[in-house]
């Protein structure tokens, strides 16, 4: 195949994020021998300037943008990051003929909405690597695109979205990471970010996951994972962030890529973050998580009552989040607490309560944000698009999706963090997902204070960083 593709990352948040997404869908095109180039925003001081110059003399194919961000996902900034890819693709547009492709997690959780805002030709929702190569032969051949699977495209003014197709992560080579400057990224205190599976079957009212990815969990192959990360070694990489919704999910497959690391004798060589359920998790697989060289891990716990983890869709109990912190200090693991506050029944006295127990359970630190973002085809998304709520929906009810949108439950009053702020009485082992500029928040889009303690040498999750800052 010829007829080249220019990839551009365009999240330029700082501290920076890998983009592996879009090295991921590179590398397949690579394989099936399509020239790519890349253009890396985040290491770009005159975005315009550096367009420009890759566009010059060079008339691509296709040129694809990555969306992994739609916004910074926070209530008190309410920070979209739309208005900027839609200003990249215009710039695109003025600058060549090629066709303008959108893909990511963030384009997968809204991508119609996404494609009528920034006038892009087309995306891709969700797994991106054969669909790439398909949408490539058909632009190359002249064909229409209209019958591929994932494909989000216009027909006659309208936005249509083809059904979904996953790919089976069996058969996908192994990436071989070299199409970003992945060492660079490390140098900038990023970590580099590697999947062992996709997708999520849990059914929170919330999450954007299973839209983006699936609700059926697809595994990769723990040695293809082991070899992935064996490739990034060898290039010098040594800090990750598992990119997996929830590691633990299944635990069987997690334990088994623990051990695969283990048995590869890469365990005291690589340090890995990521994200975990409370439930299951077991004595094995910390030990066996200690062992593969796992640096800390955040627990999406959500709340500490039972009634208002049963309505946000959780399947664990406060039971066994007491159970999960006696394991986690027995293994003297490294971890955190995300809690979620503000979902629908919520009230001040679940707000004191969960506050009142992560004290007394002595969580190293626990993260609180409050307001949740509402995204269509989540149930709480559906429940809204059928005009409930309206009362507790910012900035307004009847604003789309991708405004940013979010439910705070009105028995909060009119000021939640406030509220939150006088359970937490100053407590310094509580971080709030505020304006990044406010000391003690955890929004890491753009936190010139997470860069700075990174310029000073920090390193690991961003979280981590500022637990040791906070020296907690
Ligand atoms: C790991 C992770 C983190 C880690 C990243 C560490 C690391 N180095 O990887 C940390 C903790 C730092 C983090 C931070 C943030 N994160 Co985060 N993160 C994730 C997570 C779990 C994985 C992302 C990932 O890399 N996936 C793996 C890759 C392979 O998948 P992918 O990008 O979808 O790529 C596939 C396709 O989409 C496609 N594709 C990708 N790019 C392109 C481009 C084109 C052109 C095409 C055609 C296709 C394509 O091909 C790929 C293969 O099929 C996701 C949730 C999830 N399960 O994905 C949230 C998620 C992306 N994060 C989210 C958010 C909000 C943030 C923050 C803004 C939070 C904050 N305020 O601080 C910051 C932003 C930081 C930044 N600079 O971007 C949200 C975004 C939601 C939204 N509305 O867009 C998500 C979806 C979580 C959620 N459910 O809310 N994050």
């Amino acid at each position: 195949m010829t007829g080249s593709f220019l990839l551009i990352n365009t999240n330029v948040a700082q501290p920076p994020v890998s983009p592996v997404g879009l090295e991921y869908i590179g590398e397949a095109l690579v394989e099936a021998k399509v020239p790519v180039q890349i253009l890396d925003l985040s290491f770009e001081t005159d975005w315009k300037a550096a367009l420009a110059r890759e566009l010059k003399d060079n008339e691509p194919l296709v040129v694809g943008l990555s969306v992994r961000n739609t916004d910074d996902c926070c209530f008190a900034t309410r920070k979209s990051f739309l208005p900027w890819i839609r200003e990249v693709v215009t710039e695109v547009r003025r600058l060549t003929q090629a066709f303008i492709l959108l893909g990511g997690v963030g384009f997968s959780v809204m991508p119609e909405a996404i494609l009528r805002l920034t006038q892009a030709d087309a995306g891709i929702a969700g797994d991106s690597e054969e669909v790439v190569l398909a949408l490539t032969k058909c632009l190359m051949n002249g064909e229409g695109i209209s019958h591929l699977p994932n494909i989000v495209y216009w027909r006659e003014g309208q936005t249509v979205c083809n059904p979904r197709v996953d790919v089976d992560l069996h058969h996908l080579p192994v990436p071989r990471r070299r199409l970003f400057d992945n060492r660079r990224y490390e140098d900038l205190g990023a970590m580099v970010g590697i999947e062992t599976k996709r997708g999520c079957s849990q059914q929170c009212i919330f999450c954007a996951d299973p839209v983006a990815k699936g609700s059926s969990m697809r595994l990769r192959p723990p040695l293809k994972v082991v070899q992935e990360f064996q490739d990034l070694l060898t290039q010098g990489i040594s800090w990750f962030h598992l990119c997996d919704s929830e590691f633990n999910l299944p635990i069987a497959h997690a334990k088994d890529v623990c051990r695969a690391i283990i048995e590869a004798g890469l365990g005291n060589k690589l340090r890995w973050y990521g994200y975990c359920s409370p439930m299951p998790f077991d004595h094995e697989l910390a030990g066996l998580m200690k062992r593969a060289g796992c640096a800390g891990i955040n627990f999406g716990v959500d709340s500490l009552c039972d009634e208002q983890l049963s309505r946000l869709g959780r399947s664990h109990s406060t039971g066994d989040i007491h159970r999960l912190v006696r394991l986690l200090k027995q293994e003297g693991l490294n971890y955190m607490f995300d809690l979620l506050i503000g979902g629908p029944g919520e009230t001040k006295e679940t707000v004191r309560v969960t506050i009142d127990r992560v004290k007394e359970l002595n969580v190293p630190l626990a993260g609180i944000a409050a307001g949740i973002r509402v995204y269509p085809d989540t149930p709480l998304g559906k429940t809204i698009a059928q005009d409930s709520f309206n009362e507790a929906l910012y900035p307004a009810a009847g604003c789309p999706f991708h405004e940013p949108l979010f439910y705070l439950s009105p028995s909060l009053g009119s000021d939640a963090s406030a509220l939150i702020n006088e359970f937490v009485a100053g407590d310094q082992r509580f971080l709030l997902l505020s304006s990044p500029a406010e000391e003690g928040s955890y929004n890491y889009a753009d936190d010139e204070v997470l860069c700075q303690l990174i310029r000073e040498g920090a390193r690991g999750a961003y979280w981590d960083i500022i637990r040791q800052h906070r020296k907690v």
